[in-house]
């Protein structure tokens, strides 16, 4: 029978514990989301986050700064969050309006408030097995695994997508896990052969229901990174569920899988950073 992982119910989970910590340790935790212009889904996963934050008990506020402001402007604004004691994580939702670097933004963040993990610091700590603030969607990816199979030692992972937010930390916490990790993307040769051997799938690429039946060894548990939206606004992720749930053993679905996920794990992310902030 195949399990419908249910990442809403997970979340919740989660943030019901970020909340009861920070309760006793008398933290109060501060959060400052950055929205640049108004990208329609940006605006939506913004106001969630801010949401989600102030009801653990997080301090969140949510910047909105017009899509015409310079990489200056913004790298000033990054800088005063920076030296703000209240705040110790800051988030700039991605992507950037196309003027901006977004690396140059990323590491303007100070790596002990960049509650996403995409600074550098972050990101070369994560892979020497140094204490560092590790990205929230594959951080909450690894919890859902774990919860569906326990113990990951020895199992083959296979990850299509190579981006530096999702599938490279992903395979790097997989790897950490002590799962044996292939990292599949766009050029690799028989990309279904190679998916078909994973005891674990996990798809981030941003292809709509890319990944079928065919692709998927029986029993394999599939993590659907992929939040795309159909001409119909629906959303999908990158698996065809419908094709691929039967052969699995556990499934996320699209929405109420990983994206509740990323969020409940920023509000982990940012209890952490004021934890040691205020050390
Ligand atoms: N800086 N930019 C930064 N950090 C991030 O971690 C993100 N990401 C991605 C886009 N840009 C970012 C997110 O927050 C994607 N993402 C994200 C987070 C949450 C959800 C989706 C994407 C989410 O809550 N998804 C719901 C459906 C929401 C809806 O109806 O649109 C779900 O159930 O999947």
């Amino acid at each position: 029978m195949t399990k419908i992982i249910n990442g809403k119910e997970f979340a919740q989970k989660v943030r019901a514990l970020v909340a009861k910590e920070i309760e006793i340790s008398g933290l109060k935790p501060g959060l400052t989301v950055v929205l640049v212009g108004n990208d329609p889904a940006s605006e939506v996963y913004v106001r969630n986050k801010d949401a989600a934050a102030k009801e653990v008990g997080i301090n969140a506020q949510t910047i909105k700064l017009p899509a015409e402001i310079s990489q200056a402007e913004l790298l000033t604004k990054i800088d005063a969050l920076n030296k703000d004691k209240k705040v110790h994580g800051i988030l700039v939702q991605l992507p950037l309006p196309k003027h901006i670097d977004e690396k140059a933004v990323i590491n303007a963040i100070s790596p002990d408030k960049d509650v996403d993990g995409f600074h550098v610091i972050n990101a070369g700590r994560a892979v020497t097995g140094q204490d560092a603030l590790v990205p929230c969607t594959p951080l909450g990816c690894i919890m859902l695994l774990k919860d569906a199979l326990g113990d990951l030692t020895g199992l083959n992972a296979v990850v299509i997508g190579r981006s530096n937010i999702v599938g490279k930390p992903m395979a790097n916490l997989l790897l950490n896990e002590n799962c044996t990790v292939t990292i599949a993307h766009s050029k690799t040769k028989d990309l279904p052969k190679v998916c078909a051997q994973a005891d674990i799938l996990v798809a981030a690429v941003g292809k709509p229901k890319m990944v079928k039946a065919n692709w998927v060894k029986e029993g394999a548990v599939v993590i659907d990174v992929g939040i795309n939206r159909g001409p119909d606004g629906k959303l999908c992720g990158d698996v065809d569920f419908e094709d691929v749930s039967p052969k699995t053993k556990a499934i996320t679905p699209v929405p109420g899988g990983v994206g509740p996920m990323t969020i409940a794990c920023l509000l982990k992310n940012t209890l952490e950073a004021a934890k040691r902030l205020e050390k």
